[in-house]
C-alpha cells in the first residue's frame, strides 16, 4: 500500500450535519442504519460523495429517499450526489463475533463494544471516516442486553430499546456502543457551572467492588481540569465501561469512555501500587481528552500528537500534583528514556509530528505521546507561566468545536506571547533525541559554561538544524552548599557560551535540571562530583540521575573491563539509605538500578557491541554487592517499613512498600529468600506478595509460591496475568525464554486476549537476556507467536513486532537470527498492512 503523506491533505469534499444511526445488535449479523445528512463543502474539492467503509454488506442505499447503487471498493463506495444538501440513507449487516481485530463493533464475554479510533468506524458504517468531519450523532440501540450504552446523554429508553444524544460534533472516532450484562458503580459529581453528572462505571457483575478507586480519580480528575484550566464537563452522564478485551489502555469516545478492564479495578488484594497510580493516570489521561481532543480534536492523524501529547502532559502534572512531582518525574523520564529514547535510536524513528504513515494504528508511539509530553512541557518554560495561561485560555476559546493542527496550536502561544516560534516548531518535525555537550570551568568568580548540541541522523533526515533547548542549570559547591541557584536558558545556537557570577571558589555544575530537555546530556562528571550531587543537589531530579549516572559507570566498567564492582558507588548509596528525612519512594528510586536495554545503548553508543549476558551478571553482581555493603540498613528498612494500618494506594505508604521491596529484592540474594517467602505468605495485600515473588523467581526459588500463587487466583483474570507476567518477566538469566515456551502451552495461556498475549511474550521482550537468549530461542518465539497474532488482530501484532526494533545493536549472531526471525515474519503470506509496514521499516 501506498503511503499517506501529510503534504497531500485535502479538505472533505463533504461536512456532515447530523448523524442518525439505528443499531439493531446480533452477534454475526448486526444490522446498521444510518441517515447522514450531507453538505457539499464550497471550499473541498467537489466530486461524487466518497465514503469509507470495511468489511460492510450493504443492504440497500438511498439519496433523498431514491435508491442509489454506489461503486463499492475494499476501502469504500463512491456515488454521484446532489450539489446541495442532501439526506444519504444506508443500510449495513456486520459480523462482530467475527471481529477479532478488536476494531469496529466486536464482542467480548458476550458484551458489545466499539473502539473507532483511529479508522475504526468505517467498520460499523459508511462514513468520511476522518476527524476533521464532526457532527452530532443520535443512536438508537435495539438489544435483549439489560445496559445499552452509546455516547452523550440519555434519550428514550423501553424494553429491548435505548436512544442516545450526543449535541457536541465529533468525529466519528470518538463513537462508541456497549450493550451487555453489565453492572453499574455510580457516583455524582456538581460542576462548577452547577451541572449535576451522573457518573457510572460499568463492569461485569462481581467486579462491582473494585471500582471505586477508579471513580474517586475521575471525581479527583474532573475537579482538577476545573480548577488548573477551568475546563468543566459538558454532559448530564459520564460513563466507562471496564472491557477484557483491549488492544490499548483505554479510550476518551465522548461521555462513554471505554477502558481495559485492568485499566479499571483494582482492590488491595489483587491490584499492586503500581496497578493504582496507572489506573488514576489512565482515567485521568481519559477524561482529560474530554477537553484536548474532543472539543478540539486534530485536523488529521499527522496531528495526533496534538491530542496527545497535551493530554500526557496534563494526567502527568495531575499526577504529579496527586502524588509528588519530583517522583513523578522521574518515572516519567524513565520511561521516556526506556521506550521514546530507543525509539529514536532505531530504525523506528520518526517526528513527533510524522510525515507519513502506510497503518495511522503504528504511530500511537512513544515518540508521539511521550516525546509529544516534552515538547508541552519545553514549550510552558520557554514561555513561561504568564504565556502558558495566556495561550490556553486562547487555545480554548479560539478553537472549540474545531479540528486542529499544531500551526493553530503554536499560534496561539506567538500571538499570546509575540514570541517567534518558529525554531520551536522544528521540535515537531525533526526526529533524532538531541545530544548536548556541557564543559564547564570557573573563572575570577564566573562559573563559564560551554554548550553544543548535535541532532543525530535518523531515516529519512540525515541533516538536521539546531533546536531550541530549554536549559536549566546551577551549581553545588565542594562543601555542598548551593553556588549557583536554578538558571533558565533557552540554547538556539549549535555552540553557546554562558557566563553565570558564583561566589565560591569550586562547584559542580548541575545541568538540565528537572530534565528540562528531552535530549542526551553528555557532561563529563567524576565520580567524586557525581557523589557530591547525589549528597546535595537541591534538584531532586538530578540528585536522582547523579545516583543512576554512578550505578551505570559502575555496570559498563563491570561489562566491558571485567571491573568489580565500585565502592565509590556502594559507599554513595549509604547516605541516602540511612537519611530517614528523604521521601522513601525516591529513595527506592536511588536505589533501582538502570536497565538491562538501557545499559545495551549506552554501550552500543560508546562503541561496545553488547553482550547480552555479561550485561544481566553485572546487574545481578552488583545488586548483590549493595546487599552485602549494606545488609544493616536494608534489614533495618524492611523490618522497620511494613505498614501497620489497613492498606492504602496513597502515595506516602506506596513509597514505603516501594523502598521496603527494594530492600528486599536485594535482601533475598543474600538471605536465600527466607525474608520473601515468609512476605508472600502473610503479605495482605498484591503489592507485597507480588514483590515478594518477583524477589523469589529473581533467585530461582519461587516454585511453591508461584503454585500457591496460581492456586489462589487461578479463577481472576487479571491477577492470573500477573503470574504468567512475574515468571518470565523477573526470570534470571536467559531462563525466561524457556519459561515464556512452557507459558504458551498451558491451559489459562488463552493468547487472543491481548492482556494474557502480552503478558507472556511482552514480558519476555522485557526481560533482556532472555530474549537475546543466545541460541535464538526467544526470538523464535515471539516470531512464532506474533506470525500467529497477525491474522486475528494486526494491531497488537505490530506493535509487538517493535521488540526487535534495536537488532542492528547485537553481535553478528544475534543480528542473524533477529533479522531472520523478522525475514521470516515478513515473508509470511496475508500478512496485515499493520505489521508489514513495521518489519518492513525495520529490516529497511
Ligand atoms: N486515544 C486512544 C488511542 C487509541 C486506542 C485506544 C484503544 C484501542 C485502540 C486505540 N487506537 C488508538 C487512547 C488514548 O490515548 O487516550
Ligand atoms: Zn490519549
Amino acid at each position: 500500500p501506498r503511503p499517506i503523506r501529510l503534504s497531500q491533505y485535502r479538505k472533505p469534499a463533504h461536512r456532515v450535519d447530523r448523524v442518525d444511526l439505528t443499531f439493531r445488535l446480533h452477534p454475526s449479523r448486526t444490522r446498521v442504519l444510518a441517515r447522514i445528512a450531507f453538505r457539499p463543502d464550497p471550499e473541498g474539492p467537489g466530486g461524487p460523495l466518497r465514503l469509507d467503509g470495511e468489511g460492510l454488506r450493504l443492504i440497500e442505499a438511498a439519496i433523498d429517499g431514491t435508491p442509489v447503487t454506489p461503486l463499492i471498493d475494499p476501502a469504500g463506495l463512491s456515488v454521484e450526489a446532489p450539489d446541495r444538501p442532501f439526506l444519504w440513507e444506508a443500510e449495513v449487516e456486520i459480523d462482530p463475533a467475527a471481529n477479532t481485530a478488536l476494531e469496529g463493533l466486536y464482542m467480548s464475554n458476550g458484551m458489545y463494544c466499539t473502539q473507532c479510533e483511529a479508522e475504526g468506524f468505517r467498520k460499523i458504517t459508511y462514513y468520511p471516516d476522518r476527524p476533521d468531519v464532526m457532527a452530532p450523532f443520535d443512536v438508537r440501540i435495539e438489544s435483549d442486553l439489560p445496559v445499552l450504552l452509546s455516547n452523550g446523554n440519555p434519550g428514550r429508553a423501553g424494553k429491548g430499546f435505548a436512544e442516545w444524544s450526543d449535541p457536541w460534533p465529533k468525529p466519528a472516532y470518538l463513537f462508541a456502543l456497549v450493550a451487555g450484562d453489565l453492572i453499574a458503580h455510580s457516583d455524582r459529581f456538581t460542576t462548577a457551572e452547577g451541572r449535576e453528572v451522573a457518573l457510572n462505571i460499568w463492569v461485569r457483575p462481581g467486579d462491582e467492588d473494585r471500582c471505586a478507586y477508579a471513580m474517586d480519580a475521575l471525581k479527583r480528575s474532573m475537579a482538577w481540569d476545573e480548577r488548573v484550566y477551568g475546563r468543566a464537563y459538558d454532559l448530564d452522564v459520564f460513563n466507562i465501561v471496564a472491557v477484557d478485551d483491549f488492544n490499548m489502555g483505554a479510550m476518551e469516545n465522548k461521555g462513554l469512555n471505554i477502558f481495559n478492564a485492568r485499566y479499571v479495578l483494582a482492590s488491595p488484594q489483587t491490584a499492586t501500587d503500581a496497578d493504582y497510580a496507572r489506573i488514576e493516570a489512565i482515567i485521568a489521561h481519559e477524561y482529560f481528552h474530554n477537553w484536548t481532543g474532543n472539543r478540539i480534536t486534530c485536523r488529521d492523524w499527522f496531528q495526533l500528537c496534538l491530542k496527545e501529547g497535551l493530554t500526557v502532559y496534563r494526567d502527568q502534572q495531575f499526577s504529579g500534583d496527586e502524588r509528588g512531582h519530583a517522583v513523578k518525574r522521574i518515572e516519567d523520564v524513565q520511561m521516556l528514556r526506556a521506550r521514546q529514547f530507543r525509539e529514536d535510536a532505531g530504525p523506528l524513528a520518526h517526528p513527533v509530528r510524522p510525515e507519513s504513515y502506510v497503518e495511522i494504528n503504528n504511530f500511537y508511539t512513544a515518540t508521539v505521546y511521550e516525546k509529544g509530553a516534552e515538547v508541552i512541557g519545553m514549550l510552558r518554560r520557554i514561555v513561561c507561566e504568564d504565556g502558558w495561561r495566556a495561550g490556553l485560555d486562547l487555545y480554548f476559546d479560539r478553537h472549540d468545536g474545531q479540528a486542529c493542527t499544531i500551526e493553530d496550536w503554536l499560534a496561539v502561544f506567538a500571538d499570546a506571547t509575540g514570541r517567534d516560534l518558529s525554531q520551536f516548531a522544528l521540535w515537531y518535525s525533526q526526529a533524532g533525541t538531541p545530544r548536548v555537550t556541557l564543559s564547564s570551568r570557573i573563572e575570577d568568580g564566573t562559573l563559564v559554561v560551554d554548550l553544543r548540541q548535535d541532532v543525530p541522523a535518523t531515516p529519512g533526515q540525515p541533516e538536521k538544524l539546531p533546536h531550541a533547548i530549554p536549559v536549566a542549570l546551577g551549581a553545588v559547591a565542594r562543601d555542598g552548599t548551593e553556588a549557583l541557584a536554578t538558571q533558565h536558558i533557552v540554547l538556539t545556537r549549535p555552540h553557546e557560551t554562558h557566563r553565570f557570577a558564583i561566589g565560591t571558589g569550586d562547584a559542580v555544575v548541575s545541568a538540565l535540571r528537572g530534565f528540562s530537555a528531552p535530549v542526551v546530556l553528555d557532561q563529563p562528571l567524576s565520580n567524586p562530583d557525581r557523589a557530591l550531587l547525589l549528597a546535595h543537589d537541591t534538584d531532586p531530579f538530578n540528585r536522582w540521575e547523579s545516583g543512576r549516572e554512578l550505578a551505570r559507570d559502575a555496570l559498563l566498567r563491570m561489562v566491558r573491563d571485567g571491573a568489580a564492582p565500585d565502592p565509590a558507588y556502594l559507599d554513595a548509596l549509604g547516605p541516602v539509605l540511612a537519611d530517614d528525612t528523604i521521601e522513601p519512594a525516591f529513595r527506592a528510586m536511588v536505589l533501582a538500578l538502570p536497565g538491562d536495554d538501557d545499559l545495551a545503548r549506552s554501550l552500543a553508543e560508546g562503541g561496545t557491541v553488547p553482550d547480552p549476558d555479561a550485561i544481566d551478571a553485572a546487574r545481578r553482581a552488583l545488586a548483590l554487592a549493595v546487599a552485602r555493603r549494606h545488609e544493616d540498613r536494608l534489614a533495618h528498612l524492611f523490618d522497620s517499613l511494613a505498614e501497620p494500618g489497613p492498606y492504602s494506594p496513597e502515595a506516602g505508604p506506596a513509597g514505603r512498600r516501594a523502598l521496603r521491596g527494594a530492600a528486599l529484592s536485594r535482601l533475598s540474594r543474600i538471605d536465600g529468600g527466607a525474608r520473601a517467602r515468609a512476605l508472600v505468605e502473610s503479605a495482605d495485600n498484591m503489592t507485597d506478595r507480588l514483590a515478594a515473588l518477583t524477589a523469589l523467581v529473581a533467585i530461582g526459588q519461587a516454585d511453591d509460591a508461584l503454585a500457591a500463587f496460581y492456586d489462589d487466583w487461578k479463577s481472576d483474570r487479571l491477577v492470573l496475568d500477573k503470574w504468567f507476567s512475574v515468571q518470565v518477566a523477573a526470570a534470571p538469566g536467559d531462563s525466561g525464554a524457556q519459561a515464556a515456551a512452557r507459558l504458551t502451552a498451558h491451559p489459562d495461556f488463552h493468547w487472543r486476549t491481548p492482556n494474557r498475549f502480552r503478558a507472556v511474550i511482552g514480558a519476555l521482550g522485557a526481560n533482556h537476556a532472555s530474549f537475546h537468549a543466545a541460541d535464538g530461542t526467544g526470538y523464535d518465539l515471539v516470531a512464532d507467536w506474533l506470525i500467529r497474532l497477525d491474522p486475528l488482530n494486526p494491531q497488537t501484532a505490530a506493535r509487538m513486532s517493535t521488540l526487535f526494533d534495536s537488532w542492528r545493536r547485537y553481535d553478528a549472531g544475534r543480528q542473524e537470527l533477529m533479522r531472520a526471525a523478522l525475514t521470516r515474519i515478513a515473508g509470511k503470506t496475508d500478512l496485515s498492512r499493520d505489521t508489514s509496514e513495521m518489519v518492513g521499516r525495520m529490516l529497511a
